[in-house]
């Protein structure tokens, strides 16, 4: 595996410094001012691909610029775009694929062994926390969808939102006077739907028998499941949630998640007490 950037050899050693154990995971690092030209030219992988021995054709390329996708495919390897903007996808068309995030990325489709971090349709992450009252969403998730979500004000969160990918998660909900109830989400732009806003979607899976708008709800993430796709129709898009709906609680069941059902973040005492 090789480290093949644009930037020049010095920069690139002292940014990854900061990543404990990032430079060990490469056997190559190739800058700019190794090589005659950078990259829209394929000088720079086809020099990572000689000093790891592999001929080009057999070279896999993982990149995030639309010049590093045409140096890609200018030396000959193959091309997986993971587009540092969203819905740019349009601009990455000469890559063989283009993926949402590098949680997506499958190494087998490539001849190369699969990560064996999944667990039954799901990749554990570090748990994340994201919580505030209830607010009012769109009102499409229960009359449209037949899926309500627990909406969160966007205001509170835009860091978190910037930091994970879009996608289908899951986790743990705690809501200040109930309880603590599996639940598993979808963050994004809701392409079906093509929202100008990202945001988060929430569905707890637990039958309510009224609607808890202004309550504190707090959510421990600790999973992925998907990428946001579109669907042809409306009950295609019904069909793939209570499948994602599925995922999540078997899920939740293993101990490497169970256990986050016990995390202080979920049991809520609320500013406005109890
Ligand atoms: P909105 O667009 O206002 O979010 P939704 O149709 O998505 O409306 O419904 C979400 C609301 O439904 C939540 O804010 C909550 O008050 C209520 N609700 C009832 N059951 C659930 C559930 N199982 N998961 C999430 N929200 C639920
Ligand atoms: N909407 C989409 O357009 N694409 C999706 O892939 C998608 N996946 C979802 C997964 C889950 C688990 C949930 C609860 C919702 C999903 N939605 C998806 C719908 C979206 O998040 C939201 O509920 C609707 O936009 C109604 O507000
Ligand atoms: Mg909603």
């Amino acid at each position: 595996m090789a480290l093949a950037s644009n930037s020049h050899r010095a920069t690139i050693e002292s940014k990854i410094s900061y990543q404990h154990g990032w430079k060990e995971s490469f056997s190559v690092i190739v800058g700019s001012d190794e090589v005659r030209t950078g990259k829209p030219s394929p000088d720079i992988f086809l020099e990572a691909a000689k000093r790891l021995n592999m001929e080009p054709s057999s070279s896999l390329v993982i990149e995030d610029s639309v010049i590093g996708v045409m140096a890609g495919k200018a030396a000959g390897m193959e091309v997986v775009a993971v587009p540092s903007l969203p819905k740019q996808t349009h601009r990455y068309t000469s890559a063989d694929e283009v993926i949402n995030s590098l949680l997506d990325l499958q190494p087998e489709k490539w001849g190369l062994p699969p990560f064996q971090d999944w667990i039954e349709g799901t990749l554990p992450s570090e748990p994340w926390y994201v919580g505030g009252p209830v607010v009012k969403g769109l009102g499409r998730g229960s009359k449209v969808l037949g899926i309500p979500t627990a909406n969160l004000s966007t205001e509170g969160y835009s860091d978190v939102l910037s930091e994970h990918p879009s996608g289908v998660y899951f986790g743990w909900a705690g809501l200040s006077t109930r309880g603590v109830y599996k639940m598993v989400m979808s963050i994004g732009w809701n392409p079906y739907f093509d929202n100008a806003e990202k945001t988060i979607e929430p569905w707890l899976l637990h039958e309510f028998d009224e609607d808890f708008y202004d309550e504190e709800l707090h959510l421990v993430i600790v999973g992925y499941i998907r990428p946001e796709a579109n669907f042809p129709s409306l009950e295609t898009l019904i069909t793939k949630i209570h499948e994602d709906r599925k995922v999540a609680e078997r899920a939740l069941d293993l101990p490497l998640y169970s256990k986050y059902r016990d995390d202080p973040y979920l049991k809520i005492t609320s500013s406005k007490g109890q």
